[in-house]
């Protein structure tokens, strides 16, 4: 869409996953993370009202994109606005026009839409055929919708009916902001996200996995957000069984809504075999009760560990591989039908949370279309937990940077892949 360079940020004010007045709770949201407002009824104006109004049910949509829709007057006045169900409920579009009260308002009206309306007959009907029908004369979108069905023919339909249209308002920052869907669309896969805090000399934890906070609570909201946007959290054991990760939302802005389903990758069998005390420890954070969680091991673990505590976990799903899956094989388990079940929906994304090795292992591998790392302004030495893939300069992964910010004394820096930049952009 946009054309490529190296260096595409966002704007100031917005991250990879949405703006920052929408992700920082009040004490944490320096003046700094504030957009320039845009003026006062522009169409910037009002697709970020669009865009704020789909936050209202963020995490609850999914597989379907999360859209927000406002009305608008013709003199410039809102009637009504709204924003995608909860799946698999009535589409943004929908949502404001059953807020209109006088339908007469709607006559040189615009609507500002974060994806081109719906022109198919899905379990909703077409949101093209309600703004045809309608009064309104003109039609803002952010993007396209690439889903096969609709793809370009919701604005034909648009068109035919004499709507004017105008496509791109804050297109790159809403197309992140829904970037598993549309992966899932484009790629027929889903997306994987990668996240990690590293000091300066890029240590993830100090060589004596002592450091558990590297970076700044301002971070650790935004980590939080992130968990939010995506499917699936995973996590090598090894993280697991030195940092109890809760693996939830918390910290940041609410509404917090959704939580991922988290996968644990144990190839060595390593939980198996955890003391009483962190078994005990783990059924608190980790792996408490009420939260599905799955765990993903060997057949040679299993047949070692018959009767471990782990079988005994109500909500834990223990899923098993052959001895030495590639990463490869790891990704088909996630994208496959097993998962699909315990999800109750098709994974479009996963976010990839760590330690080092696990990092180490998918980026060797070849995988990672976004990435969110923190950088803390501190050194620490060691040499163990560092993301240590093996390469030379000319084999060097290209990446683009969408998006930048300080967060209290950490630099965030969010980059994609070519693939995602030059397919999904
Ligand atoms: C819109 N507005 O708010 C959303 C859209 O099965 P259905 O009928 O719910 O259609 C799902 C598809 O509709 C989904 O894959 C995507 O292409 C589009 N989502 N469209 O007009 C919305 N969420
Ligand atoms: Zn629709």
């Amino acid at each position: 869409m946009t054309p490529s360079s190296p260096f595409v940020s966002f704007e100031t004010g917005i991250s990879a996953t949405g703006p920052w007045d929408q992700i920082l709770p009040g004490p944490l949201l320096q003046p700094h993370l504030l957009r320039n407002p845009a003026p006062l009824g522009s169409d910037a104006y009002w697709m970020t009202e669009a865009w704020n109004e789909s936050l209202k049910n963020h995490g609850l949509s999914q597989p379907n994109p999360l859209v927000g829709c406002v009305l608008v007057d013709s003199k410039g006045t809102e009637i009504s606005r709204g924003a995608t169900h909860p799946y698999p409920g009535i589409h943004a579009e929908k949502a404001a026009f059953n807020q209109v009260q006088n339908p007469q308002s709607l006559i040189g009206a615009t609507a500002y839409i974060t994806l081109e309306p719906c022109s198919h007959q899905g379990r909703n009907p077409p949101c093209a055929d309600l703004l045809a029908s309608s009064g309104i004369s003109r039609v803002v979108i952010a993007r396209t919708d690439p889903n096969p069905q609709v793809n370009g023919e919701g604005i034909k339909k648009l068109l035919a009916a004499g709507k004017k249209l105008d496509i791109g308002v804050l297109a790159r920052e809403i197309t992140a902001w829904n970037l598993g869907f549309f992966t899932q669309q484009i790629l027929r896969r889903p997306l994987i996200a990668l996240k990690w805090a590293q000091t300066l000399d890029g240590q993830l934890a100090d060589d004596s996995m002592t450091s558990q906070w590297i970076s700044s609570s301002t971070s650790r909201a935004y980590a939080h957000w992130l968990r939010q946007n995506y499917d699936l959290v995973l996590v090598g054991a090894k993280t697991v069984a030195t940092d109890h990760p809760q693996l939830g939302v918390r910290e940041c802005l609410r509404p917090h809504q959704a939580e991922p389903l988290p996968i644990i990758l144990d190839s060595s069998g390593l939980l198996f075999n955890q003391k009483k005390e962190t078994q005990a420890l783990l059924k608190t954070k980790t792996l408490k009760a009420g939260r599905k969680c799955v765990l993903i091991t060997t057949s040679s673990t299993l047949k070692r560990n018959p009767n471990s505590w782990l079988q005994k976990l109500e909500d834990l799903v223990i899923l098993e591989q052959p001895e030495n899956t590639p990463i490869a094989g790891l990704m088909e388990t996630l994208s496959g039908p097993d998962l699909k079940k315990i999800l109750g929906r098709p994974v479009q994304s996963l976010l990839v949370e760590g330690g080092s090795q696990t990092l180490t292992r998918i980026i060797s591998a070849g995988y990672g279309d976004i990435f969110h790392v923190f950088v803390a302004p501190t050194l620490t030495g060691g040499e163990k937990n560092r993301i240590a893939i093996q390469k030379l300069l000319h084999q060097a992964t290209r990446l683009k940077t969408i998006s930048t910010a300080q967060l209290e004394s950490d630099i965030l820096i969010e980059m994609i892949s070519e693939e995602i930049e030059n397919r999904i952009f």
